[in-house]
C-alpha cells in the first residue's frame, strides 16, 4: 500500500492535534516524521510517533508549549521552546539563522528546553535550501559506554552536517556517534533480529548482539576512542555550553529511556561566500571538483540513497505495510489512550 506525502502529513498532523497539539508544533512534528518516512529513514519515521504521544501523556513535554525567538542583533540567536518539542523550534529559528549566517559569515541558533527525537538532516538541509551551510547536534540520553568504559554514559548524540550545492541536492551527511542509532536497536527488537557484532554491551559491560540486552546496557561509540570525544565533543558544545542539560542529566531527568529525551540543540550556519572572500576559485565549483572525485572513485555521497528514496516516494507515495496502517489508525482513533 502507498500513500501520497500531503496524505500521510495530514494523517500524523492530525494525530498530534488530536492529542492535544497546538496545530503549528503539530504540524511541524508530522513534517519531520513523514520526511523520515519519506526518505525511508525508518529509525526516525512514524515507529516514533508512539513515543512522542507517551512523553506527552506522561507529562514530560509541553503540547500547549509556544517556541519564542530572541534575537539581541549578535551571532547567537536562541529559541527558548518552553518545554514542547524541538521541531517547531528550529522552523521559528532557521531563516534567522540563515540571514545572521549571511550577515557576519557564520552565526548560531541555540535551541533550549526542547524534547528532541528527530534526525537532523531536516535542519541542515532547510538550511541548505536557504544557501548556507550548517552544521547540527545535540545530546539524546545516556545509552553508550565511552570507548575502554563498560556503562552507558554519553549519548546517541547524532551530527550533521549540509552544504548547498546549486543545481544539486546539497551534501548532507547524519549519524549517531553510537555505532547505530538507538532507533535500530529498537527496530531489531520489534523484527526478532540480532543485532551486528560490535553495536553494543549487555548490563555486566560483556559483548552483545541481543537487542534487549542491548537497550538495558550499553551501546558503543562509531570509530572507538574517536567516535567517544566526538561525542564528548558534544555533550560539551550542545548541553553544557549551551546551558542545557547533558545526556546523563537528561536520563536523570526522565527517571529512563521509556520516553523521549529533552535537553537543547545547537545549530551553526557559515556562509561559504563569506568564508571564502577575497580568496581565488569559487567555493561551490571547488566543492563540486571534491564531490565529482569521490563519486569517480565509485564512492557515493553521503545522503545519495535517502535522496533516491525521497524521488520515488514523490512520484509513487509512501510505502507502509498493513501494520503501520493499522498501527496509524489506532494511534488516530484512541489519540493519547492508545499509548
Ligand atoms: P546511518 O549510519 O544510517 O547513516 C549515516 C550517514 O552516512 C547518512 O548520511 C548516510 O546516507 C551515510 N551513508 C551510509 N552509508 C554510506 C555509504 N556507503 N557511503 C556514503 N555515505 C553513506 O545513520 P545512523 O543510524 O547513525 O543515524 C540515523 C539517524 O538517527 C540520523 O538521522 C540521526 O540524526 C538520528 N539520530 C537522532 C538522535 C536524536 O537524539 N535526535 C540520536 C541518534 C541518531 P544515506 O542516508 O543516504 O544512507
Ligand atoms: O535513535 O538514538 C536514537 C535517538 C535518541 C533520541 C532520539 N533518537
Amino acid at each position: 500500500m502507498r500513500i501520497a506525502v500531503e496524505a500521510l502529513t495530514r494523517t500524523v498532523t492530525q494525530i498530534f492535534v488530536r492529542a492535544g497539539l497546538l496545530p503549528d508544533q503539530a504540524a511541524a512534528i508530522a513534517r519531520t516524521i513523514v520526511a523520515g518516512e519519506r526518505d525511508a529513514c525508518k529509525s526516525h519515521g512514524i515507529y516514533r510517533i508512539a513515543g512522542c504521544l507517551r512523553t506527552v501523556k506522561a507529562g514530560k513535554v509541553d503540547p500547549m508549549a509556544a517556541p519564542v525567538l530572541t534575537d539581541d542583533g549578535s551571532a547567537i540567536l536562541r529559541v527558548d521552546a518552553n518545554g514542547g518539542f524541538s521541531c517547531a523550534g528550529f522552523e521559528l529559528g532557521a531563516p534567522a539563522l540563515a540571514e545572521r549566517a549571511r550577515t557576519l559569515g557564520m552565526a548560531a541558533l541555540v535551541i533550549n528546553d526542547c524534547t528532541h527525537f528527530s534526525a537532523l538532516w531536516p535542519e541542515v538541509e532547510a538550511l541548505t535550501d536557504l544557501g548556507v551551510a550548517g552544521l547540527a547536534m545535540c545530546p539524546s540520553y545516556a545509552s553508550v559506554a565511552p570507548a575502554g568504559g563498560t556503562a552507558a554514559l554519553l549519548g546517541t548524540n547524532p551530527i550533521a552536517f549540509g552544504w548547498p550545492r546549486p543545481g544539486a541536492d546539497p551534501y548532507v551527511f547524519d549519524f549517531a556517534t553510537s555505532v547505530a542509532a538507538r532507533g535500530e536497536i529498537e527496530l531489531h527488537r520489534r523484527a526478532g533480529k540480532v543485532l551486528p557484532e560490535g553495536w553494543a554491551v549487555d548490563p555486566d559491560g560483556q559483548p552483545t548482539t541481543d537487542p534487549e540486552q542491548a537497550l538495558e546496557g550499553a551501546m558503543l561509540p562509531f570509530g572507538g576512542h574517536k567516535g567517544s570525544a566526538i561525542s564528548t565533543m558534544i555533550e560539551l558544545l550542545a548541553g553544557v555550553m549551551i546551558g542545557d542539560m547533558t545526556s546523563p542529566e537528561a536520563r536523570a531527568d526522565l527517571g529512563g529511556m521509556s520516553l523521549l529525551p529533552k535537553h537543547g540543540e545547537l545549530v551553526i550556519a557559515f556562509s561559504p561566500e563569506r568564508f571564502a572572500a577575497g580568496r581565488p576559485g569559487d567555493p561551490f565549483a571547488r566543492a563540486e571538483v571534491l564531490f565529482d572525485a569521490i563519486l569517480g572513485q565509485g564512492a557515493r555521497l553521503p545522503s545519495q540513497r535517502r535522496f533516491a528514496a525521497r524521488a520515488k516516494a514523490l512520484a509513487d507515495g509512501i510505502a507502509l505495510n498493513d501494520e503501520e496502517r493499522a498501527e496509524l489508525d489506532r494511534l488516530h482513533d484512541l489519540g493519547l489512550a492508545a499509548v
